[in-house]
């Protein structure tokens, strides 16, 4: 399933200065006029973004915060040149997006591990004395100043798309369970709608197999005639390939009852979904005794997983199945 997210940061870039050229000359004994040895400055250092394919969010980045690449040292006597500044590499996940923020003109697509993309190149250096000597000015008096830095505003935006997202109604427990499988840390509490807005979660298996899942509004009656968040969340679900539905014990709704009405909400937005991988988990299952849970089952379909995010019970079924849900359908693609 595909829901798109936008994570959006804007930063700024400050290219180093460049280092200066001096004014030099040999001094040697008993040579009286040496000549010019004045070295230039080295470069300033670039700010550049390098992708990093572990990262998944830019979370890592604040909104307004300040990257200043190393300034160029000055040159030396001796001819020799200045050390050039360090660069400043800032890693981002693939898919990220680069903007100029006053332009508005996109700088690059960054897609592949190890891409680079140069944003805020450093400044020139300036050159030493020895560089203006000529036949007929050997003595010059002259350096230049190393060239400021470049400097830039930019947006990074990354577009990320959930493989698997977590239907229910209200109170389900479906942000606790993106919770307790992922770094995700949406906003859990028993009351509903406590989520409003879609979160993600990346979810790492053994051998590096991950996935993204998503933590969707809850759903309820209507929501599909535009009562409540329904629509909204429904937005997010149109490109979903596996519909994973979370019901839960111990709420007023019976769970054969949510799963009916979430599942008919669904359907009446987007007939078309009744093609998709569906996977019935009944949640919160450390509420309820054995012959409950039983008794659940009966009025579940069949195969559906019972966890509680809490105990940890039926967790690694639960990741498991909708890891060979996604991989079949990955492979399928390729
Ligand atoms: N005992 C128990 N309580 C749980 C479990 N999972 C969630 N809860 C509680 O149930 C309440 C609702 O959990 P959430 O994860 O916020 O539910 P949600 O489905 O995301 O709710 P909305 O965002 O409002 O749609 C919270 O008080 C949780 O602490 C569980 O496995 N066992
Ligand atoms: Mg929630």
């Amino acid at each position: 399933m595909k829901t798109r997210f936008i994570d959006l940061v804007a930063i700024e870039v400050y290219g180093g200065k460049g280092g200066d050229g001096i004014v030099s000359f040999r001094r040697e004994a008993f040579v009286p006029k040496g000549g010019p040895n004045g070295g230039d400055g080295g470069a300033g250092g670039d700010v550049v973004l390098v992708v990093d394919p572990k990262l998944t969010t830019l979370a890592d980045f604040r909104n307004g915060a300040i990257f200043r690449a190393e300034k160029g040292r000055s040159g030396g006597s001796s001819n020799k040149t200045g050390r050039g500044g360090e660069k400043t590499v800032l890693r981002i996940p693939p898919g990220t997006v680069v903007f100029d923020s006053d332009s508005a003109e996109q700088l690059g697509d960054l897609t592949e591990a190890g891409q680079e993309l140069l944003v805020a190149p450093g400044g020139k250096p300036g050159k030493g004395n020895t560089s203006f000597a000529t036949p007929k000015v050997r003595a010059p008096r002259k350096a230049t100043k190393g060239e400021p830095g470049s400097y830039r505003k930019i947006r990074l935006e990354l577009s990320l798309i959930a493989d698997a997202g977590l239907i229910g109604v209200p109170n389900a427990g479906k942000s606790t369970i993106l919770s307790a499988v992922s770094a995700a840390r949406p906003r859990i509490a028993g009351y509903p709608f406590t989520t409003l807005n879609p979160a993600l979660g990346m979810v790492r298996m053994a051998r590096g197999f991950s996935f993204v899942l998503a933590d969707l509004p809850g759903l309820i009656e209507g929501a599909s005639e535009g009562v409540g968040l329904g629509l909204r969340f429904l937005r997010h679900v149109e490109r979903n390939r596996i519909l994973i539905f979370i019901v839960g014990a111990g709420l007023e709704m019976e769970p054969a009852e949510q799963y009916r009405t979430v599942r008919e909400e669904v359907m009446a937005y987007k007939p078309d979904l009744e093609e998709l991988d569906e996977i019935v988990v009944l949640s919160k299952a450390d509420l309820i005794d054995e012959e409950e849970k039983t008794t659940i089952l009966e009025t579940l379909p069949e195969g559906s997983i019972v966890i509680s995010a809490v105990t940890g019970l039926g967790m690694d079924e639960f990741l498991r199945r909708i890891a060979a849900s996604i991989r079949r359908l990955r492979d399928a693609e390729e």
